[in-house]
């Protein structure tokens, strides 16, 4: 693995005109934190909280919170009968995650339950497609911020090639540019957003295969700059997060080690590569980092299902381990859907998985 960054050139990658005005506005600096990535707090404490989405019905999702002393329950939302995939977002800027899913279908709807109405109207909104042709066609809907004002946008990272990114802000603004390849091994291209020069727009990531089992992470950053790095095994995860709390995203890749302990491998935007042994694949441990106590640095966590599931958090950079007891069998981290857009293994395989 090398951690070296290298420019790469514009013509590396297509590239088009954004479509539209996006404003792009710079965020108000809060509690560092890669501040693009959904802090999916239920309580506006600024303390991210841990969703369990639970089938509570053959054509609803529950989701359960908790944190380390609140509990919280959104009301039943969403239809897995009709494929609905759960997202995270606050999409009207009260500090509050709003429940929410992509329906899929010729027109994706994204719907949501907005805090700022009570969680009582239901707002629909078409944007993306499935494109026809099978699951490898599908576009993968993600979210970020791509202005900066808090409030969470949709994002579809449409397959291709060039792969193309649609985003709709909910300022009204459209866009769309095209950056990625999909067409075949290395260009094998898996989307995720983070913000990896803490302006607090989200940034444009792709992630490809390298020739020597290596990823590449190719950044195309909001203000239109490009950066490259060769990071990570190909088959390692890829995680989302601001772990030495600079209010930049660090790249960071999860290893399973021969003893099935988890190894996250963190890229720091401060400068060097930093690791934690945290969370092991015998149990099934599920990758569910996020800022648990509001510090602004992002907390290394693994939830442990079981008929008692077990919330494990690592404080960063300092304290014990907690590990709440919460959640049962067959529910879902909200965190693990988030995650597995990032790495596109949500798509067209039901929730999350
Ligand atoms: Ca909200
Ligand atoms: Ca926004
Ligand atoms: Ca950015
Ligand atoms: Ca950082």
């Amino acid at each position: 693995m090398r951690g070296a960054r290298r420019r790469i050139s514009a013509t590396a990658v297509a590239l088009v005109m954004v479509a539209g005005a996006i404003a792009l506005i710079p965020g108000s600096p809060a509690n560092a934190t890669d501040r693009s990535i959904p802090r999916m707090d239920r309580n506006a404490d600024g303390r991210g909280d841990f969703g369990l989405l639970r089938m509570t019905s053959a054509t609803s999702y529950t989701t359960f919170w908790r944190n380390f002393s609140n509990f919280a329950t959104d009301p039943p939302f969403g239809d897995p009968s009709l494929g609905d995939i759960p997202i995270a977002g606050d999409f009207d800027g009260d500090g509050i995650n709003d429940p929410a899913v992509v329906r899929p279908g010729a027109a994706y709807q994204w719907v949501i339950l907005l805090s700022t109405t009570g969680f009582t109207v239901a707002e629909s909104t078409a944007f993306g497609s499935d494109n026809g042709g099978g699951a490898a066609n599908d576009d993968v809907p993600l979210t970020g911020d791509i202005d900066g004002d808090g409030r969470t946008d949709f994002f579809v990272f449409r397959p291709g090639t060039p792969a193309r990114w649609f985003v709709l802000s909910r300022a009204g603004g459209f866009g769309q540019v095209a950056f990625g390849d999909t067409g075949s091994v290395p260009n094998d291209d898996a989307p995720a957003l983070g913000d990896l020069d803490g302006d607090g727009r989200s940034d444009l990531i792709i992630r490809r295969t390298a020739g020597n089992g290596s990823s590449f992470f190719h950044i195309r950053f909001a203000t239109g700059a490009f950066s490259s790095v060769n990071f990570g095994n190909t088959a390692d995860p890829y995680v989302a997060g601001d772990f030495d709390g600079d209010g930049i995203g660090d790249i960071t890749v999860v290893q399973t080690l021969g003893n099935g302990d988890y190894l996250w491998v963190i890229l720091r935007s401060l400068g060097g590569v930093v690791t934690f042994r945290f969370g092991n694949a015998g149990p099934g441990d599920v990758l569910v980092q996020n800022d648990y106590d509001g510090n602004g640095f992002t907390d290394i966590a693994v939830w442990r299902p079981g008929a008692t599931g077990t919330l494990f958090i690592q404080p960063v950079p300092f304290g014990p381990v907690s590990a709440p007891p919460f959640g049962t069998v067959g529910d879902i981290p909200l965190l693990q859907c988030f995650n597995g857009y990032q790495n596109l293994q949500s798509i067209g395989v039901g929730p999350c998985t």
